[in-house]
């Protein structure tokens, strides 16, 4: 059990962002907290699933999970989930309704941003959903803060009857910081009332609500004022007053340490008000906050023009060092300082790269053979990697689920160019789960001639491997029912004949079918079985060798595109026909290799034999 789960009221501990939120939801004497994997967010839930007296799951996707905390907070529990930014666009539809009924337990709602795009499809400003919603959103910059906002958002739920939007960023969540711990308040679940004109989100009863929700907004705005989150730090150089607020507040402290700063813990709605406080006291006020000027433009629609923000710095990704001091110095008209007095490391560039051994190989090794023949609509796993180099077999990837509808939308808009083409989607098992299946069921429902493959590899490997309705085992390893995906594809319409399950480590097999399914103008649907290699179903056989003598340079393991294979010597061979050819002579590294085969079954001249180790 880790020490932050142990650990009694005033210890001090080092923890993530992400790991002292889950301390703080836990301290507030939450009852229900839920959560779908996504980076940067994932970690909260799993350090939540450690702690006493909370139920904790992983739900199917982020509206699954914010419905499962709106019905605890109905029933006066304190609840919880916990999703990266994309994911509440997903379970917006939910929450943009519970923000006019309101909530009876607190409600709390962290969304993590990834702001400067380390592992997501786009980057957005969660804040927005703070506006558009009429809900409070509060910024932790640190690790200590991450953990008293998450306990004081279900405190400022409750006084305004509202959910409560934790806004994190990639730095905030997997920074680690000293952290003082608190105790865990009791807070027993009230039990759910009857109230159809609450509950029963009908246009009548939702209209009489609407006014309740505009004033709780008012209200909030007087508390923005007046909140201890915000907080004004004097400072001796007045030429620029700085409005900031999470980590590019610290961004901002290590460039700027003698600027007065106004830094806002509650950042929606804007406390104008104090930024005008600020501005009487500086020459100029400065807005610096990642990613889009929300706050600047609160503040210039309050009348305060003459404020800057977005016309000094960037609306893509973080306000690094590297980024704040040359556009602060050049709006001073100053000269900054060598760029090795303000940036520390730049860190080696690593691509990501499947694993050795990855089973989603074999799929794409398999569809580029393929390729002239396909129209490819991918979808957003550790399979989007092959997008990539060796396999090139992707052609689109926009977001979870969206393969299946965009593999329909590309049969049924094909050109002459491309009409004798097959189309595949090629989707993971989470995300068939989270928000295929439903764009499966569309493609049967409208008669779409597209081969679909679910790579089932019985984790969600992207996120780092948790568990989901299809590996058999829930949030705390426990046994849970198990998805048969056969079943359920053949329960969505697609035929018998038309549904295959195969082991992906067997190209010859893996090849025949998708030749064969790609030729009947019908749904199919071929599902890839093998475990992720990084999972505990994952069986590891003895490693293979290559035989030097015997390769012949031909390139077809390269081409399956595992890690544990090298190229130890290249040269170019002019044929008899006067072409020339490239020839690589590889090597296993048989420390990675877990004895998949599939390099075996790629090698022409024999060469790969096992190693005998
Ligand atoms: C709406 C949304 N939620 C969460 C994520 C984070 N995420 C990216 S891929 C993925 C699931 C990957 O699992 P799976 O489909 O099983 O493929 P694998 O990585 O195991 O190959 C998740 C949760 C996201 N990108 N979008």
């Amino acid at each position: 059990m880790s020490a932050a789960v142990q650990a009694k009221a005033q210890a001090r501990l080092l923890l993530s962002g992400n790991d002292a939120i889950a301390r703080g939801v836990w301290e507030a004497g939450c009852k229900v907290a839920t959560a779908y994997p996504g980076t940067p967010s994932t970690e909260i839930l799993e350090s939540l699933s450690l702690y006493p007296d909370l139920y904790s799951e992983w739900s199917i996707n982020e509206k699954v999970a914010m419905e499962v905390a709106i019905g605890a907070s109905m029933s006066g529990a304190r609840a919880f989930c916990a999703m990266k930014h994309v994911g509440m666009n997903v379970a917006s539809d939910a929450f943009m309704t519970i923000t006019v009924a309101g909530v009876v337990g607190g409600l709390v709602v962290a969304v993590a941003d990834d702001v400067g795009m380390s592992s997501s499809q786009n980057e957005q400003d969660s804040r927005f959903w703070g506006r558009f919603a009429h809900v409070p959103v509060l910024e932790p910059a640190d690790s200590q803060e991450a953990l008293e906002m998450a306990r004081y958002a279900f405190e400022l739920s409750e006084q305004f009857n509202t959910p409560v939007i934790l806004r994190l960023t990639t730095r905030v969540c997997h920074v680690k910081a000293v952290v003082t711990t608190g105790e865990r308040v009791s807070k027993p679940i009230g039990g759910f009332q009857l109230d159809a004109k609450r509950w029963v989100m009908t246009p009548a009863n939702a209209k009489n609500r609407l006014p309740a929700q505009l004033a709780r907004e008012d209200g909030l705005r007087t508390l923005a004022e007046t909140s201890p989150l915000n907080v004004f730090e004097d400072g001796s150089d007045r030429r620029i007053g700085f409005v900031t607020s999470g980590p590019a507040y610290m961004h901002l402290r290590e460039c700027f340490p003698d600027a007065p700063v106004l830094k806002l813990g509650l950042t929606y709605p804007v406390p104008v008000a104090l930024v005008r406080e600020l501005a009487a006291k500086v020459e100029h006020v400065v807005v610096v906050e990642e990613t889009e000027p929300l706050m600047e433009n609160e503040l210039k629609a309050a009348g305060m023009l003459e404020i800057h923000g977005k016309d000094l710095l960037p609306r893509i990704g973080e306000l690094s060092p590297a980024v704040l001091v040359p556009a602060i110095y050049k709006f001073r008209g100053e000269e900054p300082p060598p760029v090795s007095t303000y940036v520390k490391i730049d860190p080696f560039p690593r691509p990501p790269t499947m694993c050795p051994a990855c089973p989603h190989m074999g799929v794409y090794y398999t569809l580029s053979r393929l390729r002239k023949r396909l129209q490819i609509s991918g979808d957003i796993g550790c399979y989007t990697l092959g997008a990539g180099h060796p396999w090139n077999a992707l052609d689109s990837t926009i977001s979870m689920g969206a393969s299946m509808g965009i593999a329909l939308g590309m049969d049924k808009a094909r050109s002459e160019e491309t009409k004798d083409k097959a189309v595949l989607a090629v989707i993971g098992d989470s995300t068939f789960l989270h928000m295929g299946m439903q764009g499966l069921l569309d493609i049967v429902y409208n008669r779409g001639n597209v081969t679909a493959l679910i790579l089932d590899n019985r984790t969600t490997g992207m996120t780092g491997g948790q568990n989901h309705a299809g590996t058999g085992k829930g949030l705390h390893g426990e046994d849970t029912p198990r998805v048969d995906f056969v079943k359920l594809v053949e329960a969505l319409g697609v035929k018998p004949e038309r549904i295959r399950k195969l082991d992906p480590y067997q190209l010859p097999v893996l090849w025949k079918a998708i030749r064969e399914e790609i030729e009947v103008p019908e749904p199919s649907v071929i599902i890839t079985d093998r475990p992720c290699v990084l999972t505990e179903f994952y069986d590891r056989l003895k490693p293979y060798k290559m035989l030097d003598d015997v390769c012949n340079g031909c390139g077809n393991c390269v081409n399956v595109g595992c890690p544990a294979i090298t190229v130890r010597r290249s040269e170019t061979k002019t044929l008899a026909n006067g072409t020339s050819r490239d020839l690589k002579f590889t090597t296993i590294d048989t420390a990675m290799c877990t004895g998949c085969h599939m390099c075996v079954e790629s090698c022409g001249p024999g060469a790969i034999v096992f190693s005998g180790q």
